[in-house]
Parts: structure tokens; sequence; C-alpha cells
């Protein structure tokens, strides 16, 4: 942030822009706010690569300090950037989203419009929470795996009981029995800790626990309670505001699928053309997840695959939207592509987002991109990805000292901010609305193991999960304190729930309940823009804000510290009064200090 920080400002918010996802073709207005003694503003936009010159004119009637100047802004392309041009005594400045430089910054900070775009808005004002369906509930174990009853990968599969630690051995081969029938039940209490989406990792007929081996695509696996159970589920969660996101395992799929076999018993059979075969030297002979034998990856070069999975009238994107999924989260969304390789990964999510929208008009398409994301998020693919990159794992890491790897880091709060900002600002603001936040999954340690169960330490990461731009995403069982028995990645982050509430932390699901609560009833929080206030070594804090048409702002802030006992940290809050979310206290704007142990959430009064 430069000397000038909030001497200029322009957002997404109705007070900056007009309306998001106006028409291609047409025009927009937009303003810009500035406290600078400016003798001109002109609005600088990109077309044809080229940078074209709007003028822009100084408006009345509007609140807050500094004058407010304004430009129609024209809708050429899918993605229009644009940034702002002060001019000053004897200088000028620019204004992207990066903020006031002398320097006009890279194409990638400027500001984006996209037209025409629809986000699923109904994502960004809800709280979601990840069920691994093996391990969350049993509700009827009448469906569950014997012992013995099929073998997998030359391996029997084995039942074990619902309190046996998750162990090496039993990584794809012990199931514990949870199922579909178990999430139905579990709705009230979901309900009641405040939920309101749930992303179940996949339930379709697969042979290991976690299911990313799927196969039948188009069959719920019976050992989680079949199509009926869905069904259930479906109808119960609708009832109870709650909507469900399933998981696309549309890279590979497993070796028992009858898509697989097919193409393996015949050279001629159309299934074939699904795969990328070939001849290396020890390596299966077709192209596979990580060389992994079971999962053979499929090959979107032709259109036999597009249809099945994407695009086709029955394909099975389409398939579950209809029977009732709110959206998909895409395994592996970046690998996805045809010849063995990603090619056209771009091309083939903007298919599979098409068919889900024709489907269902505010599905919710998210991908996993463990890593950073940028290239693919132009809105035309995917809504969000996962929120790995830009907010789970740097923020872990600095809660943890370490990073999921249990590489040791001394990441300070500033160099948090810095990677939280940068991933930010360079996306267009629907899409940084619709990423997928998280601190913790199926795939890497548990949060409250990696903060060596410390309940403040969590509860700062948690204000930031729910107070973060994008859309909030739990983890099931962190609510009570479930945690993992050895330090790492999967399989120890998949212990079963525990249903005995005498195992459960109560006041700690009472606080995660509460901010699940503020999250919900604070609209700044679904749709404000993002901009730091403040970091240091051990601390840092951000604002969401949205300034109405007439100029007045609505904000939030939300403060943390990754120290586990009292931290008194010092900031500049805008001026205003302040209601700390959680405790009722109010305090006035200016510079404050304030202790961040734990997290705070303050709302603008
Ligand atoms: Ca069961």
């Amino acid at each position: 942030m430069g000397e000038w920080e909030q001497a200029a400002q322009h957002d997404h918010t109705p007070g900056y822009t007009e309306r998001l996802g106006a028409p291609l073709g047409s025009t927009v207005r937009v303003r810009l706010r500035t406290t600078l003694p400016v003798q001109g503003v002109a609005l600088k936009v990109v077309q044809v690569g080229e940078i074209e010159t709007f003028p822009a004119h100084e408006v009345s009637g509007c609140a807050g300090a500094g004058r407010w100047f304004e430009a129609e802004l024209p809708l050429h392309d899918a993605r229009v950037r644009y940034c702002w041009q002060l001019n000053v005594p004897g200088d000028h400045l620019n204004l992207t989203a990066m903020g006031l430089h002398h320097a006009r910054r890279g194409f990638r900070s400027w500001f984006q419009y996209l037209p025409g775009h629809v986000a699923p808005e109904w994502a960004w004002k809800a709280v979601f929470y990840q069920v691994f369906p093996d391990r969350f509930r049993n509700g009827d174990p009448g469906n569950d795996v014997v012992t013995g009853e099929y073998e997998y990968e030359g391996r029997p599969v084995e039942h074990v009981a619902w309190d046996t630690p998750v162990s090496k051995e039993g990584d794809i081969h012990a199931h514990y029995g949870g199922d579909l029938n178990g999430v139905t039940q579990a709705l009230p209490y979901l309900q009641d800790l405040g939920v309101t989406g749930l992303w179940l990792t996949p339930i379709f007929v697969s042979p290991s626990n976690h299911r990313y081996d799927i196969s039948d695509y188009r069959r719920v696996d019976p050992h989680l309670g079949g199509e009926a159970a869905w069904d259930e589920l479906v109808q119960a969660a609708g009832e109870a505001g709650i909507r469900i996101v399933l998981d696309g395992v549309f890279n590979h799929m497993g070796n028992e699928n009858a898509l697989f076999r097919a193409a393996l018993e015949r050279e001629d059979a159309p299934e074939r053309q699904l795969f990328t075969w070939r001849d290396t030297p020890g390596k299966p002979p077709y192209h596979s997840f990580f060389d992994v034998p079971t999962l053979p990856k499929i090959d979107y070069r032709n259109e036999y695959a597009v249809q099945e999975f994407f695009s086709g009238e029955e394909s099975v994107v389409r398939h579950w939207l209809r029977r009732g999924a709110a959206g998909w989260r895409l395994d592996v969304a970046h690998m996805i592509g045809g010849g063995g390789s990603d090619a056209d990964n771009l091309p083939l999510h903007r298919a599979l987002k098409a068919a889900a929208r024709e489907e269902r008009a505010d599905a919710y398409v998210f991908g996993e991109r463990f890593y950073d994301p940028e290239h693919a998020l132009d809105g035309q693919g995917e809504d969000g990805s996962m929120n790995y990159h830009g907010f789970g794992l740097p923020v872990m890491q600095w809660l943890a000292g370490a990073t999921y790897f249990g590489e040791p880091s001394r990441i300070t709060g500033r160099e948090v901010a810095e990677i939280l900002w940068d991933a930010y600002h360079a996306l267009p603001p629907e899409v940084a609305l619709s990423m997928f936040n998280l601190l913790e999954s199926h795939d890497i340690g548990r949060a409250h193991f990696r903060v060596g169960e410390d309940r403040v330490k969590f509860r700062a990461a948690f204000t930031l999960l729910m107070a973060y731009a994008g859309v909030p995403c739990t983890y099931y069982g962190s609510e009570v304190g479930l945690s993992q028995s050895r330090a790492g990645n999967m399989p120890w982050c998949r212990e079963p729930m525990p249903w005995d509430e005498a195992q459960w932390d109560r006041a700690l699901r009472e606080q995660v309940k509460a901010l699940i609560a503020v999250r919900r009833a604070t609209p700044v929080l679904h749709s404000g823009a993002l901009r730091f206030l403040h970091a240091e070594d051990d601390a840092l804090a951000f604002l969401r804000e949205v300034t109405h048409p007439d100029g007045r702002a609505e904000r939030a802030v939300a403060l943390a510290s990754r120290r586990g006992e009292p931290h008194p940290v010092t900031l500049t809050l805008p001026e205003g009064t302040w209601r700390d979310a959680l405790s009722g206290e109010t305090l006035q704007g200016g510079a404050v200090t304030l202790d961040a142990s734990g997290g705070r959430l303050l709302l603008s009064v």
C-alpha cells in the first residue's frame, strides 16, 4: 500500500459500479472517489490490446469525504479491463485494483468487468460444511460394507468400528459405514450449527472408502444408501434450507468402471476412445492419475467423453443437477484435458459450466485447483476455485508455523496479507466472491492439529474464514474439536465424526456457531470489496466494504493474531462507530488498540 492509501477509491459495489453483469455491447456507469487535489480524471480501457481513454466528469450529492467522478465504461469484450488516471498539479497517478501508483501496473492488476456474467450469488451468502461420507454418520448399519465382501487391488475390503483410529493400512480398504442416511439424520444438527451448504466428497459407486475411483457415475453407492437415500437427503435438505454440491471426478475414473472394462476387452470398442493408450515401459498402457493403474485418465479429445460427462443431454453433470444437486466441485480441475494431458482445459471447463447452467441457472461450479488458479478464472469457466493458494494454505501456514507438509515456516502477517491480496486483486470481483475458502479438507491436515489444539488460534483462523471474500467452508467435526492422531495429511485427517456429545468441545461449538451466524447475517461479508488495513508479524486485519449509490458505506473488519495469548494490536479503523459482532462492545473509529487473539470481527454501526 502506497503513501496515498485511501486517497482514491473504486470497487465493484453499487456506489462505484452501477451494476454487475450488464450486457455485452452496452455501457455501465463507473465512479471514483478521491481526496487528492485532482485537476482531471480519465478512464483507461484496454481495447484490442490498446489503451483507450474516456473522459470522467465530476458529480455531486454523494456522502463521504472527497470528490466523485463518473465515466461510462464500454463493454466491448467478455472481460473488460480498466483503470483510472488522476491528474494532480505537477504529477499524475494511476488507480488500478492494486492501488494508486505513479507507474501504470500490468493488466493483471487492472479492474475487471465481466459483461453478461451471472454468478451463483446464493453461494456468497452460504456457509458450507464438507462431509466425507464414510466418516460422518452411519445412519443405516444395514448397508455397511461387510469385511471380505469384495476385493480391491487384490485385497479384501474391511468393515471397521466407528471408534477405530484411521490407519495407513486402512487408507483405501477400511470402511466405517457412514452413509447418506446419516447425513439426512444429521440435518437438524447442521441446521442448528447454521450450515446452508454441503459439499459431499464422491458418493457414486466405488470400491474404495474415499470413492475417487468411480465405477458408475449414475448410481449412488449402495453402501451410502443408493439413490433412495440421495433422493431423501435432497428433499430433507431442501426443507432445511441446505443445498448440496457434489464432487465431480472427471479427470479419471476407477478401473472397475464398465466403460474402462469395455475398452480393455476389445480393441474396436467405442469406449477405447475415452482413454489415452500408450506404450511406456514401467507404466500402465494408458494414461492415468499420477500413473496409478486403478485411475485411468479420461481423454476429452473426442466428443464421446465430452458428451458423456459434460455436454450431452444425459451427461453426468446434467443428470445429478436434475436430480437435486446444487452444483459441482470438480476434482483436480486443472488436470482435465485431452491426449493424456491438460490440453483444452479451459474450453472443457467452459463446456461443463455451460451445460450445468442450462440445467440449473444458479448451479455453483468450482474447481479443485490446488495451486495458483488465476489463469483459469476469467469468468467463462468455473465460477471460482477452491482457495488453497489465495487463502487457506498461507493463513494456516502462518497460524501453524509450518506448511501442510510440516516444513517449518516463519511467514509473517505482512507476507500473508501480501499473498492473499495478490491473489484476490487479480480476479474479477464476482469470481473473487465465488472462491471456495477453506482452512482444511479431506486432503490436508486438520486445522486443530496444525495449531497444536490451541482453541484461541483456531478461533482466529475461523474468524478470518467467515469474514474473507468468498464462500466459506468448514470441515466436518472441527466445530466440536475433531482432530487427528498424528502429523500429516490424508488419511489422518479423516477420523470419524464423534457423535457422543461427551467428546465434544461444546464451548468451541458455540463460538463456531456464533461466527457462522454473524457471517450469514452480514451482507457486507457476502458481497463487499476487500482491502487490507493492517499487517505485522503476528497480526493482520482486513476490511470488507459495500458503498451504496449515495456514497454511504457499510463495513466490517476482521482482525486476527497468531498468538494463543492476549495480543494488543493497534490499527486505524475508518471513522464512525463500530460494534464487536460477538461481544456487542462499541468503539469509535480512528486509531484503536484491541486484543486480536482469537480473532475479532467488527461491524460498522
Ligand atoms: Ca451405513
